[in-house]
């Protein structure tokens, strides 16, 4: 079973970025750079260095099927190990406890129009770095 592993540069690109609680900060995982990097330049589907709003939403729906695994049509919080639960909450937007792909790819939409910081249309990898790093610093409040 990897599917831990494959969270790591699925469905969570931007969150997974800043994985909530502790044990991220652990020695032994990958730096949250080096998981960032990971998954931005998976999500880079034409590889012009950043991502756009199609790339975004692609990767999430991508990612949304590894998660699925068994095609029920929604992910629950025990599918996402490393999701923190306060985000769980934000993207679950009928609180039915569960997200669809619409949830999925609203939340990402949403996250992606944040971390454009200069509004240009296209997230960088600084972007992502310095949103990923911000919500760090927020999550360890
Ligand atoms: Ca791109
Ligand atoms: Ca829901
Ligand atoms: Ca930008």
């Amino acid at each position: 079973m990897n599917h831990v592993r494959l969270l790591s540069s699925g469905l969570l690109l931007l969150t997974c970025l800043v994985p909530g609680g502790a044990s991220a900060q652990s020695a032994t995982h990958p730096s949250i750079a080096d998981t960032s990097r990971t998954a931005f330049n998976a999500a880079d589907v034409n590889k012009d260095s950043v991502l756009d709003v199609n790339e975004v939403v692609a990767d999430s729906i991508l990612a949304f099927g590894r998660v699925d695994t068994q095609r029920t049509g929604f992910i629950s919080f025990s599918q996402l190990p490393r999701h923190s639960p306060e985000r769980f909450r934000r993207a679950d937007r009928d609180a039915d406890g569960r997200l669809s792909l619409g949830e999925v790819v609203a939340d990402r939409v949403h996250e992606f129009f944040l971390i454009d910081s200069n509004r240009d249309g296209v997230l960088s990898i600084e972007e992502v770095l310095s949103y990923a790093a911000a919500q760090r610093r927020t999550a360890s409040k």
